[in-house]
């Protein structure tokens, strides 16, 4: 009997909804889904869903090693269920005991390219019941920095291009054809109906070739390009005074020697008023600016947005200026011809494209990847977020949205950490922005405490799928540190280089094997308005199960049922969607998913204020400065010029694999059998290799080899090659990165930033 079942496929972000046939308990085929709002096509990665469900390389049963640490073959021994959760529950509690809750460190793979979004919150839920503040996960690669880092500009997320309003929309080191393929619908939609594209990618991929200005960026140097479209809109008064003057923290005045904003405090002690302050153009004074105060929402158009003045302080006469003309400063610096030798981009089309921006709003924009991994990532993504707030399109209609969510409770349980434990995160004395304020590690600073015991020693990891010997830089440094680790548990759906160190593997059943709530679509507000619980639609194969299963199981053996509510799974789902008005029995009823009647509200600054420390989209960063980053973004000159590495190295995605997945997946390996690396022509001509050749790839830090296919749009000291293999005849791109030298706030790898060279 043929059955067809209503989904999404959980593979990455895109979660296209898909209809799974399945023939008389076999999964037959995945197809798309058009009457869901992603669901109007699938990849090639979906459609060899039964592929990966019945693949022979699937995990069945859990097991041990036998055999020691380092030796090639880790003699796995199957073990029952029982056997691995009491050995782990013993193991955990045991070394808890010795060393504390954060000598046990835990790991997740990445929910944006994995169906571990399934069991997300749940997993990082089991480590702060635990009672660690180590999470390892790709987070400061990946998401940190449209997710995370604009928080300090913005008092939350990039937001999500309101595409179908949009007059202009900026993809900004963003290929959506290959890694978020229905965003990609919605702007081919968008620029069928006539909205103008502007791509800034060093290669002309994916939508590119459809845009009307594409702008081949030298590599991480994306810092000094925002800034020099956004000296162009300001310079030509291009963007949107009046929000800026209103909603951003652009008046309030900043003491020009000492980089910080002047403060009532620095006026004396008998002001009633504690506030930042502004200059009032109408009565030539200082004034106190409460932005919360009535009078002053009134009054801003007195307030200057440019200027420098001396004021009066406790301290005698002080220089400053305002926070907006600290900003234009820093941006004029970046004129067309200057910014020309920088980024490569003609001086002639930054002024078009700031013209394009200026003429053609709403504008909207993402960004992703392509910024997100330089040695100077969170200042990039500061100054592309300042850039997109002069258009004042934020919120707005045609702008970068913040949808109605689904009121889905926020169980990741950060809470159930105690101050004082959430302050031995790794990594987060030194940086006290980044990724460990949510209770995530970096891979280096993980290697580290495991290592050298530095603050102090981790002992076990237990990992939810993952592969960070193959998606973060030094895979040497990562298999020393697994081996010293006393115990590591890895679940996941296959083996994997990484989890060939651990001592037990769990098997983990396949997102057609289990079901998974999406609260939420994300691309518009018609899709954030669906919360979808896809059912599983064969049973597990084996004795795999859900990480979910193993984390409630977990849970139970750690005696920690109280905060996985009472143990079962339908019960917390039915916590976490609680504040919908929704019962898991009707998502249970409906796998098609059910369409709240939420709201689009725009422009909610106006009523809420942004959340952030001035309440103010921030164009000066208090709390940057206060930690000692400048609060304005500034970008290192050198380019780490290099006669013994001239060219410089970028990867990206492609459509058949996530990361280091689906080689084993017959159709989607005959489709790329072997890693490529992208180059010019030219480029291949000077070193002598014809397109199809091998050849070598060497940094400072080591050699890997990939296949040569020309593409004509990169330019000739530029390759972009392919990561995630890990074969001996091939190596791993990642060994080409350097692990020590990263972005200093969020600890962001240089994966987009290397030197290299080749040869044939
Ligand atoms: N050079 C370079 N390196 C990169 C990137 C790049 O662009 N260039 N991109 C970076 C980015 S953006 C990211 S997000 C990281 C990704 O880094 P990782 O999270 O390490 O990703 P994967 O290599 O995809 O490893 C996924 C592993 O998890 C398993 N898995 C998949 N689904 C599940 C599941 O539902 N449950 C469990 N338990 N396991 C599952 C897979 O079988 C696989 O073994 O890589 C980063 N590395
Ligand atoms: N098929 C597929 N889809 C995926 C994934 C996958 O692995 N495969 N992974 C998922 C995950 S985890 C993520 S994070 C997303 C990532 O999604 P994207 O960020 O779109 O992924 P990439 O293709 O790695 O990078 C986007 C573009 O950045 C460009 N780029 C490289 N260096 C630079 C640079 O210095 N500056 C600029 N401006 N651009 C640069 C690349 O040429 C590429 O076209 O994709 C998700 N979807
Ligand atoms: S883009 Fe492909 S892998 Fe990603 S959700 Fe859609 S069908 Fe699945
Ligand atoms: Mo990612």
């Amino acid at each position: 009997m043929e059955e067809r079942i209503p989904g999404y496929c959980a593979l990455c972000i895109s979660r296209c909804g898909c209809i799974s046939v399945v023939n008389n308990g076999v999964l037959i085929s995945v197809e798309p889904f058009p009457e869901h709002p992603t669901g109007k096509s699938l990849c090639i990665k979906g459609r060899a869903a039964p592929e990966l469900v019945y693949s022979s390389e699937r995990l069945l049963t859990p097991m041990k090693r036998t055999h020691a640490k380092g030796a090639a073959d880790p003699g796995w021994q199957p073990i029952s269920w029982h056997e691995a959760l009491t050995t782990i529950a013993e193991k955990l509690q045991k070394i808890r005991n010795e060393l504390g809750s954060e000598a046990v460190a835990f790991g997740v793979t990445t929910p944006s390219g994995t169906a571990i979004s399934d069991s997300f919150v749940w997993i990082n839920r089991l480590a702060h019941a635990f009672g660690s503040p180590n999470t390892v996960f790709a987070t400061e690669n990946c998401n940190w920095h449209k997710d995370f880092a604009p928080n300090h500009t913005f008092g939350n997320s990039i937001g999500m291009p309101d595409y179908e309003r949009s007059g202009a929309i900026l993809l900004w080191g963003f290929n959506p054809a290959t890694s978020w393929l229905a965003q990609a619908e919605l702007i081919n939609s968008a620029v069928k109906r006539g909205a103008k594209l502007i791509v800034i990618d060093p290669r002309k991929a994916g939508l590119a070739k459809r845009a009307d200005e594409w702008l081949r960026v030298r590599p991480a140097a994306d810092g000094p390009l925002a800034m020099a479209l956004a000296h162009q809109l300001i310079s030509n008064r291009w963007f949107d005074e009046a929000f800026i003057r209103h909603w951003s923290n652009g008046p309030l005045l900043v003491h020009k020697e000492q980089e910080r904003l002047l403060t009532t405090n620095d006026l004396g002690s008998d002001h009633a008023k504690r506030g930042y302050l502004a200059w009032d153009t109408q009565h030539q004074r200082v004034v106190v600016y409460d932005p919360t105060a009535a009078q002053y929402q009134a009054n801003r158009d007195d307030l200057a947005l440019w200027g420098e003045f001396d004021i009066e302080t406790a301290l005698g006469k002080v220089s400053c200026k305002t926070a907006f003309q600290h900003y234009a400063d820093a941006c004029s610096h970046y004129t067309p011809s200057r910014a020309e030798a920088l980024t490569d981009i003609p001086a002639q089309q930054i002024i078009n494209t700031a013209r394009l921006l200026h003429e053609s709003g709403p504008v909207s924009y993402f960004t992703w990847t392509g910024t997100a991994q330089q040695g100077e990532a969170t200042q990039t993504g500061r100054a592309i977020s300042l850039l997109y707030a002069l258009t004042g399109y934020i919120d707005a209609p045609g702008g970068n949205c913040y949808f109605t969510k689904p009121p889905v409770a926020n169980l990741l349980g950060l809470g159930l950490l105690s101050e004082q434990q959430r302050a031995k995160g790794l990594g987060v004395e030194a940086r006290p922005l980044g990724p460990g304020t949510m209770g995530w590690v970096s891979s280096y600073d993980l290697y580290k405490s495991i290592m050298g015991e530095q603050p102090y020693p981790t002992k076990a990891l237990i990992s939810f799928g993952g592969n960070p010997l193959l998606t973060k830089p030094n895979a040497n440094a990562a298999s020393k540190a697994l081996q010293q680790l006393e115990f590591y548990v890895h679940a996941d759906l296959f083996l994997n280089a990484t989890a060939d160190h651990a001592d037990i593997v769990l098997p983990v059943a396949s997102p057609w094997e289990r079901a998974g709530l999406y609260p939420g679509f994300q691309i518009s507000q018609q899709a954030e308005s669906l919360v979808q619980l896809r059912p599983a639609v064969i049973p597990p194969r084996g004795e795999s199960r859900s990480d979910s299963w193993i984390v409630f199981g977990l849970a139970k053996q750690l005696g920690l049922s109280e905060e996985f509510f009472g143990g079962d799974l339908d019960s917390a789902l039915q916590h976490l969607i609680e504040p919908t008005g929704l019962t898991v029995e009707e998502l249970k009823a409906h796998p098609e998913g059910v369409t709240l009647s939420l709201e689009c509200r725009y422009q909610k600054y106006r009523q809420q204020d942004f959340a952030t420390l001035s309440k103010k989209l921030e164009i000066f960063s208090d709390t940057f400065r206060a930690c000692g980053y400048p609060p304005i973004p500034t970008f290192e000159e050198s380019d780490r010029e290099s006669s013994h590495y001239p060219l410089r190295l970028i990867s990206a995605k492609w459509i058949g694999y996530c990361h280091s997945q689906q080689r084993q997946l017959p159709s989607l390996r005959k489709h790329m059998p072997e890693p490529l690396v992208e180059l010019n022509p030219q480029t291949a001509a000077e070193h002598a290799i014809e397109e199809g050749e091998w050849l070598s790839i060497e940094s400072s830090e080591g050699v890997i080899r990939a296949k040569a296919k020309f593409n004509k749009s990169l330019a000739t000291d530029v390759i972009c090659s392919q990561y995630g293999w890990w074969q001996a005849a091939f190596g791993n791109y990642n060994n080409l990165i350097s692990d020590s030298d990263f972005d200093p706030i969020s600890s962001s790898n240089r994966l987009r930033h290397m030197r290299c060279k080749i040869t044939k």
